[in-house]
């Protein structure tokens, strides 16, 4: 970092409005600055006011419609006057950019807008990947005083649930045709979402697949007498309709967490996440062990598959070899 960007007064800046200052932070997290720590230490001081932050996860199979209905929830969280931030993480890919350009270009109504943040990060190699880096973007943005952010994630995989659990309220994002009952089961959707949306209900099919995600949800267990009922909504991101009906439940639910505790206690969890993430991040750089070293871990790996050796033994000897 250059003289004059001290983590201090970017921090500053950040939270005095400054887009740049916030850019410069997040790209600090996606890097795995070694200032990581001082940033940490200085957002632990802000975080009664980060307190306050809803954090929205997006999430569901590529074409549902998920980025033209976060740029269309920005819409309508800024009529409201809240702060919004969007973060669109891929899991799948090293690079940020590329696929995402469309997005970009999708947000760019909003590319104006003091108020809102548009940020496209990747994990760039980082040990703990994004399920690291994310829950620390989302701390910053809070602390620097969003009100909203939201999280879209764009591969597909199991790394999009590890993102999903850096959400307040989680999404999942369907589209007539796409998402049906049986896909979804599949993909193991039922069991991440706070809130499920069929998109482009300005087609056919979208009540049956509303139906039948009723279904599916209702074979799982019921929610207890303080319990959160997922609710499953019908919008059209691309006209605009049944996004207010999406915020007014995304704040319903909001609400409900914090009154029950679950909110403190997925939060807690969250961090607890996040701490085992860094320690074991910490182990594996002080036992000298190198396990990204590719050329070692190829040749074990090679001997598992031939049957040379077993994945304990070649454990042991990835290990041994430092
Ligand atoms: N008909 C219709 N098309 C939509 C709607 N929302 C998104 N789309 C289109 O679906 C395609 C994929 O949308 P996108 O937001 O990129 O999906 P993502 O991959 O889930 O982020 C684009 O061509 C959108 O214009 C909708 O509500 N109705
Ligand atoms: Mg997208």
């Amino acid at each position: 970092v250059p003289a004059g960007d001290a983590v201090p007064e970017l921090v500053d800046r950040a939270r005095g409005g400054d887009p740049r200052a916030v850019a410069r932070l997040v790209t600090l997290v996606e890097d795995g600055s070694p200032q990581l720590p001082e940033l940490a230490a200085l957002l632990a001081g802000l975080s009664a006011d980060a307190e306050r932050v809803h954090v929205v996860g997006l999430t569901g199979a590529p074409g549902v419609g998920k980025s033209t209905l976060t740029s269309a929830l920005v819409g309508c969280y800024r009529s409201a006057g809240s702060r919004v931030a969007v973060v669109a993480v891929d899991p799948s890919s090293p690079f940020s950019g590329g696929a995402l350009l469309g997005d970009r270009v999708r947000m760019q109504q909003h590319a104006t807008d003091g108020g809102v943040f548009i940020r496209s990060m990747a994990a760039r190699g980082r040990l703990g990947g994004l399920a690291e880096a994310t829950p620390q973007a989302v701390r910053l943005l809070a602390s620097v005083g969003f009100d909203v952010v939201l999280v879209e994630t764009v591969g597909v995989g199991q790394s999009e649930v590890d993102v999903a659990a850096a959400a307040d309220s989680v999404v999942v994002v369907v589209a007539p045709g796409m998402g049906d009952g049986v896909q979804a089961a599949k993909a193991g959707i039922l069991e991440i979402g706070d809130l499920y949306v069929v998109n482009k209900a300005d087609r056919d099919g979208a009540d049956m697949a509303a139906r039948e995600l009723r279904q599916m949800l209702r074979l799982g267990p019921a929610p207890g007498p303080d319990g959160w009922e997922r609710p499953v909504l019908r919008t059209s991101a691309a006209e605009g309709t049944g996004v207010g009906e999406l915020v007014a439940a995304l704040a319903e639910h909001r609400d409900w967490a914090d009154r029950t505790g679950a909110l403190t206690t997925r939060r807690r969890r969250r961090a607890a996440d996040e701490v085992v993430a860094l320690a074991t991040a910490r182990l594996v750089a002080a036992s000298g062990a190198g396990l990204d070293r590719g050329s070692r871990l190829e040749e074990l790996a090679e001997q598992v598959r031939t049957g040379a050796t077993d994945a304990y033994r070649a454990a042991a000897a990835l290990l041994a070899d430092r």
